[in-house]
């Protein structure tokens, strides 16, 4: 069977923009594996039946369905050991970069950017997320975003312990690129895709870096719509 890779997408099926599916994806580059994305929508759960899950990322890894994109991360190490690694240290090191991301960085972007994802969706989608992400937030998503330029200043401060992590390296993972890279990268990654709102200033160190992240595997993630 075909390595298949589920990813989120709207109406453009090559603007995937989940930052969930992007560790998946960089992931899979990373270890030079080959694979079919599989485009998904919101509202397309039935198709999501056979793995026992609601979300993507999911990877059909010949016999193995792997759900969670962490353990998605961790049977591509125990699966292909010969390639590169993607976790070199304790497992639990990159939990906490994916913690900090989900919670820190997720937090901060959608405060900025949930009200961009509408536009992207078709009608069933739309009606799917609005009504989801209101009742999450108690507000409308224009009220979530609404004040960001004035709210950029604070989002940017929140990115401390990553320029702290990304001094006298290139890479969180060191010379070269690991797991807690992809991890925080797909965060970049989903507001570049839904949003025209730049969230990093050019002399940040952190915008250097997001540039080398854009620049790896052929520049696969500068090529997707953006
Ligand atoms: N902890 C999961 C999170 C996956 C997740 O939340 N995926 C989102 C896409 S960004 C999703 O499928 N959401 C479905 C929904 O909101 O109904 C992982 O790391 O894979």
């Amino acid at each position: 069977m075909a390595r298949q890779l589920f990813e989120l997408c709207g109406t453009d099926p090559a603007r995937v923009f989940s930052p969930f599916c992007w560790r998946s994806r960089m992931a899979l580059a990373h270890k030079g594996l080959e694979f079919e994305s599989l485009p998904w929508r919101f509202t397309e759960t039935a198709r999501l039946a056979f793995a026992k899950h609601d979300k993507v990322p999911v990877l059909v890894d010949g016999d193995a369905v792997v759900v969670e994109s962490f353990d998605i991360a961790r049977h591509l190490d125990t699966a292909y050991p010969a390639a590169p690694s993607l976790m070199h240290d304790a497992p639990k090191a990159y939990r906490f970069i994916g913690a900090w991301t989900d919670t820190v960085l997720h937090g901060g972007i959608a405060g900025l950017l949930v009200s961009d994802i509408p536009a992207l969706l078709d009608e069933a989608d739309r009606a799917y997320f609005i009504a989801n992400r209101e009742k999450r937030y108690g507000r409308t998503l224009a009220e979530v975003t609404a004040g960001r330029e004035d709210r950029l200043p604070a989002f940017r401060a929140s990115l401390l312990p990553l320029r702290h992590a990304l001094r006298g390296r290139d890479f969180l993972g060191g010379a070269a690129p690991d797991y807690g890279d992809y991890t925080v990268f797909g965060g970049f990654m989903w507001a570049r895709t839904v949003s025209r709102f730049e969230l990093l200033a050019a002399d940040d160190p952190v915008y250097a870096w997001r540039e080398r992240m854009l620049d790896l595997f052929g520049g696969m993630a500068r090529r997707t719509p953006s």
